[in-house]
């Protein structure tokens, strides 16, 4: 069973990967009317969708331990970007904020020695380290390309490889 802190912990958390699926699914939409970076659209998309999975992961987590998950109401996400380069910073930083959330949930289950919700949290303590891992990539591989058009196609080319959660990331 959970304690109520524990609970309104995780329920916002639930609220945070809701909003990330959000702000990465308007990056999505604002990458598919660039042009020339169709893969780099698609791979915001995917990214979008895992946020969504991490959201949905974290509710029947809370439901089934006797606890109520509230599905959150959402902020408008940032819809444009200067370049390619600003969205793919703003995606670091949102993963560092993250994964500081989600120590932060790691603290709160041992202080409540709730082991159950802390050995359930090891699985987005790995998963925060892949896609920080996965972002500090893609950023410096965008330092290094700088603005040539053709480094950006194969910037768009090489995403192709990479998977959201890490799996099968040739980069
Ligand atoms: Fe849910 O991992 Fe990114 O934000």
């Amino acid at each position: 069973m959970l304690t109520k802190q524990m609970q309104e912990a995780l329920n916002r958390q639930v609220q945070i990967e809701a909003q990330s699926s959000q702000v990465y699914l308007a990056m999505a939409s604002w990458a598919e009317i660039q042009p020339g970076i169709d893969n780099v659209t698609a791979f915001f998309y995917r990214h979008s969708d895992e946020e969504r999975m991490h959201m949905l992961k974290l509710i029947h987590f809370i439901n089934e331990r006797g606890g109520f998950a509230v599905v959150p109401s959402l902020e408008q996400p940032t819809l444009t970007y200067p370049s390619i380069k600003h969205a793919f910073k703003e995606l670091l930083n949102h993963e560092v904020m993250v994964s500081e959330s989600i120590n932060n949930l790691v603290d709160i289950a041992l202080q409540e020695k709730d082991y159950a919700t802390h050995n359930f949290l090891q699985w987005y303590v790995a998963e925060q380290i892949e896609e920080e891992s996965l972002a500090r990539t893609l950023n410096d591989k965008l330092e290094m390309i700088g603005d040539e058009k053709s480094g950006l196609y194969l910037f768009d080319q090489d995403i192709l490889n990479v998977s959201v959660e890490g799996e099968s990331t040739n980069m």
